[in-house]
Formats: structure tokens, sequence, C-alpha cells
């Protein structure tokens, strides 16, 4: 594969891969590079439009939602639609999932596609870079019939692909369809998505951690453990403190350079503040599929079976060595677990 090929070029390249049909995979990834060019262009402009500020509205998070989650919502909502792949989207944006029965009504789509929008979109007015989360399933409902819950709450080890955008100082597609992570750079002047980063992987260590310590201390006793073990000086340790405030960002940095981003339970969030379906189980997938690890402190993210559209989960994610040591600690406070 050459270095240089585009995203298009490197979908039709890698379609056998993709275990079902040889057109959807396309149509799905497709809809997404639309989504994110579109999405791009706004946020790229969010300062010097009026579209920054509440939109007046909140979410099913209570959040008060900046306009722009409210329009990357309705961008990838329609052009995934469009598409005519999708049976059905649950978003953070959305209370509910939102059934997509096709042109024909006949409900023939076999995909359903879990989205955060825009992640991090509190960092918006102080331009800090955010990014859109998405997650696919086939369903396993039959096809025909309108799209149900248990069409969304599958494990995470059942998704057929996964990936983020980072609007950053440059604009990143990174997916998996199960075959490794690929990272592709969009070139705004031609619109075009470059495969800049084949085959990504997570280093094994690395010594950058990312966890808000301002709530240290409500955090477990396990947490609080392991942050003293990053911080004392031992062999490569003290680690280094990196946290932007956006998943998206976090994790990308420490994929590139190795590092663990932790988002635990507290005693004012006994669940963690991220989000099973459309945060933790994609991220969950690119981390394993880059040869790195995903657990909530006890289990493996990937094997937990939903059971809301909305629930949150805690978060260790990143090189597999610092989540092991991490569940080492963690692992000394059995009552701590949640599952
Ligand atoms: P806190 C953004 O709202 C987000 O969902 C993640 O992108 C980010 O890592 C985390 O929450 C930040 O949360 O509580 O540290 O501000």
């Amino acid at each position: 594969m050459h270095k240089h090929s585009t995203l298009g070029e490197f979908i039709i390249s890698n379609q056998k891969q993709f275990k079902y049909t040889s057109g959807e995979l396309s149509r799905l990834i497709n809809s997404i590079r639309l989504a994110a060019k579109v999405v791009n262009h706004e946020v790229n402009k969010a300062g010097l439009v009026d579209i920054l500020g509440d939109a007046g509205d909140t979410n099913v998070q209570g959040e008060d939602q900046q306009k722009l989650d409210v329009y990357a919502n309705e961008i990838f909502m329609k052009k995934l639609t469009n598409r005519q792949i999708v049976c059905g989207i649950a978003s953070e944006e959305e209370d509910d999932f939102v059934t997509i029965s096709g042109n024909d009504k006949k409900n023939n789509n076999k995909y359903v596609v879990l989205i955060d929008p825009l992640d991090g979109s509190s960092n918006i007015d102080v331009n800090v870079s955010v990014g859109t989360i998405f997650s696919i399933y086939r369903r396993v409902t039959p096809v025909g019939t309108p799209v149900q819950k248990e069409d969304f709450l599958q494990e995470g080890k059942k998704q057929v692909a996964a990936g983020y955008i980072v609007y950053g100082t440059s604009t990143m597609l990174v997916y998996t369809t199960g075959h490794g992570v690929n990272g592709f750079t969009l070139n705004p002047a031609i619109g075009t998505f470059y495969l800049s980063h084949p085959d990504m992987k997570f280093p094994e260590d690395g010594q950058i951690y990312s966890i808000n310590e301002g709530y240290y201390v409500h955090f477990p006793q396990g947490v609080k453990d392991y942050l003293k073990y990053c911080q004392e000086e031992e062999g490569d340790r003290p680690y280094k403190a990196r946290y932007i405030g956006s998943l998206v960002s976090d994790f990308h940095r420490n994929m590139i350079k190795g590092g663990i981003y932790i988002y635990p339970s507290s005693s004012v969030g006994p669940q963690g503040k991220l989000r099973l379906l459309y945060e933790c189980n994609p991220m969950a997938f690119l981390a394993e599929q880059a040869g790195g690890k995903a657990t909530d402190g006890y289990v493996r993210i990937l094997d937990i079976k939903p059971t809301e559209l909305h629930q949150r989960v805690p978060f260790f994610c990143g090189s597999k060595n610092m989540v092991i040591d991490a569940e080492g600690f963690m692992a000394k406070y059995p009552e701590d677990a949640n599952y």
C-alpha cells in the first residue's frame, strides 16, 4: 500500500477484509468521511461565526448543548441516513435511538451506528481540539423489521468498525474494521484524506498519564495508589501528566507516544463520566486493535453487556503494561469493582 494513498483507495484495496458484502463498508465509511469534512469546516470557523454559545437546549446528559454539538449531530445523522446503509442511530445528543427505515420504508439496512458527534464540546469556546467518536454494529434483529434497542445494546466485542475524527491542528480520521488501526489526515485544500499513519500501534509501555487530578479526593483508593506510583521517583518514573480534557485528543496523543487515560468511578460519579456505548466501546476497540488495553479497572470494556443507551462506565485505556499496572492497584480493592 503506497503510504500516501487516499482514504477512498484504502477502502477499496482493503474491502475484502470487511466480512460483509463489498459495498457496505465503503458506504459506511464514505458517509462518515463526508460528514467529517462538513463538521470540520464549521468547527474551524466556529470562532468567526455566531455559532458558539448555548443552543438554549440541554441533552439527555443535562449538559448545555453547544450549537456545534447540535449541528454536528444533525450532519452525521443526515449523511448516515442518506447512504441507505443504516437502520438506526443512537447519539449522545438524542434521548433515544432513531429508527431509519430507508427510502423504501422496508427497514432493509443492516447496520446501526452509535455516535458522540462532538466530544469535548465544552472546549470549543477556548479553541481546544474536539472530536467525533463512532461505533458500528451489524443489527441482530431481523432485517426488514424496525430496529430495536437490543441492536444497540451489544457488547463492544461485536463492533464491526469504530473510529474517531479529531479536529485538531490537523483533522484526522482514525478507524478500524478489526484489522488494525489506520490514520488519515485531511488536506483541507482539496478535501481529501490521505493515509498518514498506517497500522497505528500503542507502545506497550508509556510515561504519560491522563486523568483529572482535580478530583483526587473523590477517587477510589486503587486510583490514588496508582497516581502515587506514577509520581514516585523509581525507574522510568515519575511519569508526565498530560490531560487535555478532550478524550479523543488525549487518546490520540497516548496512542502515538504511549500513555494511559483514566476516567475512574468516584464518590461523585460511581460509574465515572464516560458513556459505554459511544465513547468507551469504540475507543476500547481501537485500543485493542492497536495492541493496547481497555478495562473499567477490573473487567475488559469490550466484554461488558450494556443495559442502557447512555450508561456510564469507569475507563482505563492505553498502553498495555500501564493498564496492567493500574489494574494491579485496583485489584487490591475488589469492593470497588462494578461487575
Ligand atoms: P472532566 C468531555 O466532556 C469528556 O467527555 C471527555 O472528552 C474528556 O476527557 C472528559 O469528558 C473531561 O471531563 O470531568 O475532566 O472535565
